[in-house]
């Protein structure tokens, strides 16, 4: 496909999804037959010094403290928001105002009443907006769905059963990172990981009806944040401070079509880095699936003749299979980094066309929705309905 534009992107935020975008932006074009070039116009973040560094390390032309400026630049295409979570509606709709395509980190914002607000704003506006739910594009999650889709799995699912596990916050010790402050976070575990399989649920399966959970808070109190690190590497400070949010969630539901949901996140699984485990169970099959062994897709035929049947291990490196031929010949696999790779070419592609890409940010209410739902469930100890 020719090149024939350029697109100039303005991202907010540098810290950890700060740099796997940068690097997905640019990437894409690389790999991926775009047909726009794209530049990494302007990194945007609060503190100078830090951002000027992040700017030259990731590669972006220009620094700035201010995301209003950024927004408000006519030379900017598209608006990325990598920054914590209470911030991503006020910029979303900011950006989709000034016209601007948006694509914005998940959870989508703090509240379905937030979300709302954005989904107004992006259809008002008319612009292509996005949700960063980047495991949907993993080769094998790709497969799964078109598996799913042409009846491999036979006419009905039964069970959706899910499991995002990790750990880097089982050390009481750790510090009181913003992940684990509700007023920036919103939830903790439960926004940011459990989204992702509740997204893949709802890619996968259907939509959720209804849902009964229970989250905890394992650790009530910790240390505040210390003078260095950040993030996931952060460093602890003196005094204590409350915890504020979810450390795991453990629920079942129901989908629409009548599928059985069985999810657990948490981060509390000593060993468990960046667990995502699925498994589908249809009338004619079942697929299998671990995040630390992404490249592969486990897949049971009730059909294959007796004596034979097992779970196959498909190898999802060839050019048969969704995004994978644009990288290497099959069998070199590929990781974490390539999901967002994947999901910024579609993204580019829907922005030249005007079209809208998957998920949006309706995915990204419907799935604060589901959020909302669980949370009011763990509160009242009841089935809750979704919606
Ligand atoms: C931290 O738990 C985190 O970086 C999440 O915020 C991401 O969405 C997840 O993909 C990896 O873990």
């Amino acid at each position: 496909m020719p090149t024939s534009r350029t697109l100039r992107v303005g991202m907010i935020g540098y810290n950890f999804m700060g740099k796997a975008h940068s690097n997905a932006w640019r990437q894409a074009g690389r790999f991926f037959d775009l047909p726009a070039t794209i530049e990494l116009a302007t990194l945007c973040g609060r503190s100078r010094s830090a951002v000027e560094s992040a700017r030259d390390r990731l590669g972006w032309a220009k620094a700035s403290t201010d995301w209003r400026e950024v927004v408000e630049d006519p030379s900017i295409d598209i608006i990325d928001v990598s920054t914590p979570n209470d911030t991503h509606a006020e910029i979303a709709i900011a950006a989709a105002r000034a016209g601007k395509a948006v694509l914005c980190e998940k959870p989508l914002a703090l509240t379905v009443k937030e979300c709302e607000a954005m989904v107004d704003a992006v259809k008002k506006a008319g612009v292509v907006h996005m949700i960063c739910h980047n495991y949907r594009r993993i080769p094998a999650i790709a497969l799964a769905r078109q598996m799913i889709e042409a009846g491999e799995l036979g006419d009905r699912i039964y069970h959706y059963r899910a499991r995002y596990a990790q750990d880097w916050i089982t050390d009481p010790e750790f510090p009181l990172v913003w992940r684990l402050q509700s007023k920036i976070a919103g939830s903790g575990t439960h926004g940011d990981i459990n989204a992702h399989i509740i997204d893949l649920g709802r890619y996968l399966v259907g939509e959720f009806s209804e849902v009964c959970g229970t989250m905890e808070t394992f650790i009530k109190q910790r240390p505040v944040l210390g003078a260095t690190g950040s993030g996931l590497s952060a460093k602890k400070g003196k005094k204590l401070g409350r915890v504020t949010v979810d450390d795991a969630v453990t629920l079942i539901g129901r989908f629409r079509n009548g599928a059985l949901a069985n999810l657990e996140a948490t981060r509390f699984a000593y060993g468990r880095k960046n667990h995502i485990t699925l498994e589908i169970n249809g009338s004619k099959g079942s697929l299998a699936f671990n995040f630390e062994d992404m490249n592969r897709l486990q897949f049971f035929r009730a059909d294959d003749p007796e004596g034979r049947r097992g779970f196959r291990d498909i190898l999802v490196t060839e050019g048969a299979h969704p995004y994978a031929g644009s990288w290497w010949p099959p069998g070199h696999i590929i990781g974490y980094e390539h999901t967002f790779v994947h999901t910024f070419a579609d993204f580019v592609q829907a922005v030249v066309k005007g079209k809208p890409v998957q998920p949006t940010f309706v995915d990204g209410l419907r799935n604060q929705q589901v959020l909302e739902a669980i949370e009011q469930s763990s509160r009242s100890r009841q089935w809750v309905r979704v919606g």
